[in-house]
């Protein structure tokens, strides 16, 4: 059991992130004790953590799958001093600190997938679900849920994500520390968050787009019931996807699940 919250406590003393950290062994989800604790005006920089989630949330209603005893599920409260337009760009660079955190455990295999997911070696490895309260002013705050997979088993994922989900574990073969991974995840995230309220979007973009390879591919969007393709150029200041297509020239696509269409032909033929 890695999780010692005397020990985190300790850890994160005097950083800027977990001056104020609530822990749970279960909780329906720590996005939702973060609202909680947001609309009852806790600081910025407030940290839930559990270790498992009986109701750990994706976006559109999705489920996150969320034993115990193996993963990082945590959620942070933010409280960005900018127009409601650029809440997106939080995740953004939440994927961007998250990204760079796992290059330190497996170096070269980290991926970013629009428009938010982290993948190790081709499989998601972390999922970011951001939820914005805004008031009269803009926003009121921001929490900012992150689920990373570190010591799960394969078997351990229900059978229909077994082959599209992975683990820090799995793929390194040993056992990581979350106690260590998620202080060095927190460092992170307060540094680019510091970057992106400093000196705006410009390097998280960057740096997003530098780690994303499915820029300047082909690839399929399933947005609601629409599907469309085309070329992925970038994305903009709304963390909007940009896309060329063959019917409507550019476009931009706020929200939807992205592939590589060279994925889903791979997947097609090897069926
Ligand atoms: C996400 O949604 O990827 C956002 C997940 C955010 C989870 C964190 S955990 C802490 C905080 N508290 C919460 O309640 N939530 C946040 P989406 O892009 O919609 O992806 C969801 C899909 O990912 C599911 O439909 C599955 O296909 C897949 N999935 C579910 N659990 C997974 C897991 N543990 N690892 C990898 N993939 C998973």
């Amino acid at each position: 059991m890695d999780w010692n919250l005397e020990i985190l406590e300790k850890n994160l003393a005097g950083k800027p992130f977990g001056q104020k950290l609530y822990y749970y062994p279960v909780t329906g989800s720590t996005n939702d004790e973060a609202f909680r604790l947001g609309v009852a005006g806790a600081l910025e920089g407030t940290i839930v953590i559990a270790d498992s989630q009986t109701k750990g949330k994706g976006r559109l209603q999705r489920v996150w799958h969320s034993p115990a005893g193996t993963n990082i599920y945590t959620s942070i409260i933010l409280r960005p001093q900018f127009e409601v337009a650029r809440a997106p760009q939080i995740s953004i660079a939440a994927g961007v600190a998250v990204a760079e955190v796992l290059e330190k455990y497996c170096s070269g295999k980290i991926q970013l997938k629009w428009p938010n997911d982290v993948l190790l070696n081709g499989k998601k490895i972390c999922g970011i679900l951001a939820q914005v309260k805004t008031n009269v002013c803009g926003i009121d705050f921001i929490v900012l849920g992150i689920g990373i997979n570190v010591n799960i088993d394969y078997n351990q994922f229900p059978e229909d994500i077994r082959n599209l989900a992975t683990s820090l574990s799995i793929e390194t073969d040993r056992e990581i520390s979350r106690r260590e991974l998620i202080i060095r995840l927190y460092e992170n995230l307060a540094k680019w968050y510091k970057k992106l309220i400093a000196d705006g979007f410009s390097a998280v973009k960057e740096k997003w787009l530098s780690m994303a390879p499915m820029i300047g591919q082909r690839v399929q969007i399933m947005s609601g019931d629409e599907v469309i393709s085309g070329k992925a150029l970038g994305i903009d200041e709304q963390g909007s996807l940009v896309l060329l297509t063959a019917e409507d020239g550019k476009i931009k696509i706020f929200a939807g699940d992205a592939t590589i269409l060279k994925e889903i032909q791979k997947n097609v033929a090897g069926n």
